[in-house]
Parts: structure tokens; sequence; C-alpha cells
């Protein structure tokens, strides 16, 4: 173990061919739910309640001995995020608080070993995942409000904190990782948060990235930096912003790079369950968000706060089986596709797999067509794609006019799916 910790990568990173094609499954899979489960569940007030309570980190440890998720049953979680639509969970191994949801032996400030519930709901749903072919991401937070080497608070001198142990906190994490990509099946990808915190912080990316490359290199490594992507990594995201959108102000989140996408959400206006937060997106919101999300080439990660008993409040199972229907109906116009290089236009996004395209309606046009620019291929057939209606359409050599008068509009989204040659 001690040689892996040391690995640090030499030259630049080359994803292999594993990683590569994990890279083109993962771009497939689309929709994602992401879920923000801790301790802090139980104060149903957000996963930062510790924080922003400004409650004593000795005090929130306390927290620990109560947590208990009885109700916990990975198969549920697993069929409810299926049922919704979905192919991937994201899921927080370790938050801010520092709590670890997962057996680690690493720090006695765990699930199994600080309380009253003692198992590790991590691996049942780990199981479950590779059971049901549902890809697995650890989100693990690189800030941590509460280790004495971490130091949070602490200046940054020479990248390190001016306290604390810089190099032990490097090292805690490395083992964690390790225990995280060794252990636990279905494991696809590691999701870093909180670098933000520590701008100026020498956080090591080339060990720990190639450390997690060593162990497994198809492993995708995603970090929520809010910068451009980092040598070593293998998608990028943005946080609560379609790519290009930028209406979150996190400096760089407009500049989109060379890798796989992914956007994340939250169903409410929360990570972590929030008792108060009744500010629920409708499932033509997310939908929409979807939608729009994979005509910009990303995935749509949505997240949920499990209730600390360890069930999903029914508020979100609600919406998501009305999602999920959706998906049932209308998701070959969704999966396995790419965005297509039309850039977005006033009425939506158009989605792309091979020689079919789809064009998403979701805005109603106000005049009589939706108008396709720079369209290159010769599209041969327009229709519907619920129900076939055949579509009438015009090609011209600035773009492609597709007639909308008479057509039976959906309010969600109405999809006209083209062949072209
Ligand atoms: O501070 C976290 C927050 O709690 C949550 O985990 C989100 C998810 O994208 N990320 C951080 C804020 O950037």
């Amino acid at each position: 173990a001690l040689a892996l910790n040391t690995v640090a990568q030499t030259g630049p990173y080359v994803p292999t061919a594993d990683n590569l094609a994990a890279r083109k499954k993962f771009q497939e899979l689309k929709f994602g739910l992401f879920i923000h489960w801790g301790i802090y569940s139980i104060l149903g007030a957000g996963e930062w309640v510790m924080y922003e309570k400004k409650i004593p980190y000795d005090s929130y440890k306390r927290l620990a001995g109560f947590f208990n998720p009885q109700e916990f049953n990975a198969k549920e979680w697993v069929q409810f995020a299926k049922k919704a639509g979905m192919k991937y969970i994201t899921i927080t191994s370790r938050h801010h608080d520092g709590f670890s949801m997962f057996g680690t032996k690493m720090s006695p400030y765990n699930i199994v070993d600080a309380t009253p519930y003692h198992k590790d709901p991590l691996m049942e749903l780990a199981k479950e995942c590779e059971k049901e072919g549902i890809e697995l991401h650890f989100y693990y937070s690189l800030l941590d409000w509460g280790r004495p080497d971490y130091a949070f608070g602490s200046p940054i001198v020479d990248g390190k904190p001016q306290n604390g142990d810089w190099d032990s906190y490097i090292k805690f994490m490395k083992d964690q990782l390790t225990e995280l990509i060794t252990q636990y099946p279905a494991v696809k990808g590691i999701w870093f948060d909180g670098h933000w915190e520590r701008k100026n912080a020498n956080w090591h990316y080339d060990e720990i990235y190639g450390l997690i490359h060593k162990l497994n290199p198809a492993i995708l490594v995603g970090n929520n930096h809010h910068l451009e992507p980092i040598e070593g990594e293998d998608f990028q995201m943005f946080e609560k912003d379609l790519p290009g959108a930028n209406t979150t102000g996190f400096s760089g989140e407009s500049k989109i790079g060379k890798l796989p996408l992914e956007t994340c959400e939250t169903i409410n206006n929360s990570w972590g369950f929030n008792i108060t937060d009744r500010s629920f997106k409708s499932s033509k919101q997310i939908i929409h968000y979807l939608v729009n999300a994979a005509g910009r080439d990303a995935n749509f990660l949505l997240n949920i706060g499990p209730m600390p008993n360890g069930k999903i409040q029914s508020e979100f199972t609600d919406t998501l089986a009305i999602v999920g229907n959706w998906m049932q109906k209308n998701g070959e116009s969704v999966y396995n596709t790419r965005g297509s290089s039309m850039p977005p236009q006033p009425w939506g996004v158009m989605t792309a797999n091979g020689k079919t395209l789809y064009a998403h309606v979701t805005t109603s046009p106000a005049q009589a067509y939706i108008f396709i620019p720079q369209m290159k291929e010769k599209v041969t057939k327009a229709v519907l794609l619920n129900g076939g209606t055949a579509v009438k359409f015009k090609q011209q050599p600035e773009g492609v006019f597709i007639y909308t008068n008479g057509l039976a509009m959906d309010p969600v989204d109405t999809i006209v799916k083209l062949t072209v040659n």
C-alpha cells in the first residue's frame, strides 16, 4: 500500500482504451441520480448546517450517535432511480463535515463505527448497483471542516495550511480513495468537491488522480473546482448550470473543455435533506433541464437529499415517476444521443444518434415553423416521435424549416424525429 500511496503521475495523462470506452458509455447514460446523505440529514436543514448554524465540531459529532437509518433499503433506492429513467448514481461518500458514510478504516468517524446503525449503506448500494447495471460514482469532499490535519480556516502558505499537517491529510484522502476504489463493486467514478475553499493549496492532484487511475484506469475522475479541466480528469462538471450558461457566476464555468460533460442541479433548492424547502421543481422543469443538457452534449445529474431514516420523500418519488414515464416513451431521443452541432435555438435543442436527429421543441414557436440552421446532411424524413405523424419540412442551403402548424404540440416537448443521410 505504501508504494501505491507514493504514485505520482509522470508526464501528461494518457487515458487508457478502457477509460475512453468508459467515457463514451458515461456520455450515453445521460441521466443520473445525485444523492446528498449524511448525519446532517437528521437536522433537516441541508448539508451545510454545521457551518451555517455555527455548530462546534465536537457538538456536531454527536449527531453520529443518533444516525440510525433503519429504513434504508438499497434496492428501493436503485429501483427509484431506475423508475425515473436514471442510469447512474453519484452519492456522497464523505461531505465537508468530514463524516464518512462508508466503512472506512482510515478514521473512526464513519457510519459503521460511530453510529448505532453499524452497517455500510454504500456497500449495500454498490452491490445493488452492480446487480442492476447501474453505474456508481462516489462524491468525495476535498474540504474538511473538522480534521486537525486539514486545519480549516488556516491561511495557506506555500501551498499548505500554515497549521495542520497537509501531507497527512493528502495521505488520508489517498487511503480512503483506495478503499473506495478497491473495495466497492460497480464504482465507475470519483466526483471531487471543495477545491474552491483552498484555491491556492497544492492539492497534489497529479498524485491523487495518478493513484486512482493506477488502481483502476477506467475510473472517471471529475472535480467540481469551477475551473477548466485539470490534467488527469476524465469529465467536466457544471454545478447548477447548463454548460456555457454560466448563470452561477463561478469563474471559468463557461469555458467548455474537450471532456465529457455533466451538469448537476437540485430537485428543490437544497442538496441535503431540507425539511422547510418546498421549492419543488416540476416534472416539466426537470425534463426541460434534461433535454437542454442533452442538447448541449451533457449528462444531467439530478440531486435529492434522502431523509435521515433512509426514505426518499414522496414529493420526489411522485415527480420522478412522471419523469420516468416520459423517459420510457421518449427515451430514444435522449439516451445514447450526443448533442448535435446546432447551437440551442429559441424553440429548443437537438440531439443526435447517428443518422437520426431529434428536434426537441420545448418552447412553442411564434411562427408556424421552427428553423434548424447549418444542416449539412440531407433530411429524408421527418415524423413526430410520438405517434409517427409525418411532419412537413423544406430544406434550403441555409437550413431546414420544419412546419409545426397543424401539428399536435406537446406542452412538455414536441419531438420531431429526422432521418438524414
Ligand atoms: O458545497 C457543496 C454543496 O454542499 C454541494 O455538495 C454541491 C454539489 O455540487 N457542491 C458544493 C458547492 O460547490
